[in-house]
């Protein structure tokens, strides 16, 4: 844990020592947060995600007590081992319904979500849909590397059209999914795109969506050396491809227009396409649990569950 806690000397009675003022606590450093050494191949993209998750977590000195890290399974999953916090290797495909628990019950905490394109557009679509739909305030960051890596080179659901893999070894035939245009269509109340080797933009698109209030989702190219060398050079200036930001005259309420810039080419656009501010489950459900307590208070604990059960009578 952190030494930079500030310590208030304590008498031994219990009372803070009276002389002594209290210092601000530190931000935390990369040494302070970062965990294991990461398992992933030399090379691959979710390294840059990482390092800049701790850049975030020190620009905006988020202590260890406040770091929340869930993720399902992948190579890409493997993100909160990495992370010295609390964090949630989860169920494949489940992160989304575990964070959805922490954010709902903890509204001091911002849950951080990351993983990859299979967990989060094959076996955790729904979820995806649902906690979109449901505007649950937290941060999702997809590493989309098209492939689904950790278990060695199958067709994902943003795999392209001819992706050669184990599981398509003639060509993927099925259309891929538009993980932008999923998002917006499916409720998502702040939809960015950003690549891993572009970190200021990852940082930047990373702070944004923390300060928006509700589901805020990222897909963040990622590439998997291993399994799909080269995926995303179309989008890398250094590769001789392109980056281009989502254009300043967008109007990022614009839903339609947002929808239409989702569906440019390959290597397409960067930033942020949608936002919008309306009220997420976690207000309404503190609401409802607010005018309820006032009705409800000086009762026992049974009384208020015997109360709900009279009710659905
Ligand atoms: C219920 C269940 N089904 C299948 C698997 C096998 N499995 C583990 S990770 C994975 C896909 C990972 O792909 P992705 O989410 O894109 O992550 P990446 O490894 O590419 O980062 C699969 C199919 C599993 N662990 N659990
Ligand atoms: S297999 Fe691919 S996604 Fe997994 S760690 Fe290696 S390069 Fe990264
Ligand atoms: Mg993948």
């Amino acid at each position: 844990m952190s030494e930079a806690i500030a310590e208030i000397p304590v008498h031994q009675n219990g009372s803070a020592a009276p002389s002594v003022p209290s210092t601000e606590r530190k931000g935390l450093t990369k040494k302070e947060i970062a965990a294991d050494h990461p398992t992933w191949c030399p090379g691959c993209g979710d390294f840059s995600v990482l390092a800049l998750y701790f850049k975030l977590i020190e620009k905006r000195k988020i202590w260890h007590e406040n770091i929340t890290t869930v993720a399902g399974i992948g190579c890409s999953s493997r993100f909160p081992y990495f992370v010295q916090a609390h964090g949630v290797h989860y169920i494949h495909g489940r992160a989304l319904p575990f964070a959805t628990g922490i954010s709902l019950s903890r509204p001091d905490l911002h849950v951080f979500v990351f993983g990859g394109d299979g967990d989060a557009f094959s076996i955790g679509g729904n979820h995806f849909n649902h906690t979109a739909r449901k505007n649950i305030k937290m941060t999702y960051c997809v590493m989309d590397n098209w492939v689904y890596g950790l278990t060695k080179k199958q067709t994902s659901p943003t795999s392209p059209l001819g992706f050669k893999s184990k599981t398509d070894q003639w060509g993927a035939v099925d259309y891929p999914i538009n993980p932008m245009k999923q998002a917006i269509a499916a409720g998502a109340s702040f939809v960015a795109r950003t690549t891993s080797t572009n970190p200021n933009h990852v940082l930047a698109m990373m702070e944004a969506a923390m300060d928006h209030d509700g589901f805020s989702f990222i897909e963040c190219l990622s590439e998997c050396v291993e399994f799909y060398e080269g995926a995303f050079d179309a989008a890398n200036p250094r590769k001789g491809g392109v980056f281009n930001e989502v254009p300043n005259d967008h109007d990022v309420t614009d839903e339609l227009n947002a929808y239409k810039l989702a569906g440019a080419d390959f290597p397409g656009y960067f930033g942020i396409f949608y936002k919008n501010n309306k009220p997420t489950k976690n207000a309404k459900e503190a609401e409802i649990i607010k005018s309820y307590q006032s009705k409800v208070a000086g009762l026992k604990d049974w009384q208020i569950l015997q109360k709900n059960f009279d009710k659905m009578k």
